[in-house]
């Protein structure tokens, strides 16, 4: 089967097209690099030195034999888009080409506005295209568990039933974004639910909570293959940044009271559930949404245990209670269900001391390149 991963040059998208290319799907990668350029434009670098996409895609076929078509370009560009599509002809989409941080998405008007459009007329062109095109094609598009909020009953996945006045229906979750980019993929959602019905396409929500580690099977082969590791305060996610703050001796960034909740998954599952998508497709017609996280865990818990991890390999790691430059609610019930995947068979790998063992001898690694000014955030949600 054909997959064409959007958003193949980034954290997840890399990870995934290689296990999908090793699995032996045959994948293209499309991608139009922004994000290389919005790091540059910030000052920002990942972690690791990420190799050029094309030098990338020619060390995989040098150690395998396996090739990845590219295409570089932009899904806001629908005739490029469109092309890029006739010419792969997907069986499968998976779609990881949105600007997907939450602060980058704050910062002001511009960066707010630019996020929505990147990420809502994206997403809207790939229904077109496939309304056009590929209407039998499955679309598997990467949304969020902060779709949801922090509401105070459990968390469904995508839709709960409703008694009310005597009668009774299965809606959508309601959905309560915490961010400008949070709300990009409601209304991502919004528009792919709609898209479903009127035209009969067939597509899953994958709402993915935060995800950490960087090696996989198969970026772990060759240095050229390593993925990014973002650290900074912009695009760096919570367990990433505390295993590298802890590897350099910076104080581990709680912010605020630490008691948010957020559903986490190890990178190496998140190229699996992509797979288990793919194999178990949706419906015609049908709006799937599965929750996509492996593990529940509040931002102290995390900090403890990454002070526990460093303090058993020598390291001296303090925890700091900054003040919360986001608008969030610090403690709140938090209880997702996650069971769609488990029942199609994910197998997780839960956060164990060896995992978090690796991630900061990574992080020690590579800390020669950590620029210690980008670590705190500064991005607020306040108004000044
Ligand atoms: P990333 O920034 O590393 O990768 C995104 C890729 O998409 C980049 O290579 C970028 O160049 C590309 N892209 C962006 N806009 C594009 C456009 N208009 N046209 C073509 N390419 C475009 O992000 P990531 O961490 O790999 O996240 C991938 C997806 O998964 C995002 O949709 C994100 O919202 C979702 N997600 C990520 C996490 C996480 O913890 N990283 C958690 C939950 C959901
Ligand atoms: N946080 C800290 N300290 C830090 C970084 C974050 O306390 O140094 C806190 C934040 O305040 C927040 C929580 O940790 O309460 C998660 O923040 P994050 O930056 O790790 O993740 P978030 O902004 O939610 O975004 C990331 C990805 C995004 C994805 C989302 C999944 O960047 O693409 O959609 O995780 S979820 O959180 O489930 O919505």
């Amino acid at each position: 089967m054909k997959v064409l991963v959007i958003g193949g040059d980034g954290y997840c998208g890399w990870a995934t097209a290689l296990h999908l290319s090793n699995k032996g799907y045959d994948v293209g990668i499309l991608d139009n690099l922004s994000r290389r350029y919005w790091d540059s434009k910030l000052g920002v670098d990942t972690l690791t030195p990420i190799a050029p996409i094309q030098k990338r895609i020619q060390r995989w076929q040098e150690l395998t034999g396996k090739t990845i078509d590219l295409f570089v370009g932009d899904i806001t560009d629908y005739s490029f888009l469109s092309q890029a599509l006739q010419q792969f002809e997907p069986g499968a989409i998976v779609h990881f080409g949105e600007q997907r941080s939450a602060p980058y998405s704050m910062i002001d008007r511009e960066h707010a506005v630019f996020t929505q459009v990147n990420n809502v007329v994206g997403t809207l062109n790939i229904l077109y295209a496939m309304k056009e095109d590929f209407p039998d094609a499955h679309l598997v598009k990467l949304g969020t568990m902060g779709e949801y909020g922090t509401p105070n009953i459990d968390i469904e996945e995508g839709y709960i039933t409703i008694e009310h006045n005597g009668r009774k229906d299965t809606l959508p979750y309601p959905k309560q974004p915490g961010s400008f980019y949070h709300l990009s993929k409601v209304h991502d959602s919004h528009n792919i639910h709609f898209a479903c019905k009127i035209w009969g396409l067939r597509a899953t929500d994958l709402n993915q909570g935060v995800v950490y580690g960087v090696l996989t099977e198969e970026t772990g082969m060759d240095e050229m293959l390593i993925n990014r590791l973002d650290y900074d305060g912009v695009f760096g996610t919570a367990l990433n940044r505390f295993c590298i703050q802890a590897a350099i001796g910076h104080p581990l960034t709680v912010y605020g009271k630490g008691g948010q909740t957020r559903g986490f998954l190890d990178i190496r599952d998140t190229v699996r559930c992509i797979d288990i998508a793919i194999q178990n497709p949706a419906e015609e017609g049908k709006f799937r949404v599965f929750n996509q996280f492996t593990e529940l865990f509040s931002i102290s818990d995390l900090a403890m245990m990454v002070k526990k991890a460093g303090n058993s390999l020598g390291l001296d790691v303090e925890i700091n209670n900054l003040d919360n430059p986001r608008v969030e609610l610090e403690e709140h019930y938090f209880n997702a269900k996650n069971t769609k995947l488990l029942d199609l068979g994910l197998q997780p790998h839960y956060l164990s001391d060896s995992l978090l063992d690796s991630l900061l001898n990574f992080a020690e690694k590579y800390k020669g390149r950590v620029d210690k000014e980008q670590i705190l955030p500064k991005v607020s949600w306040h108004r000044k």
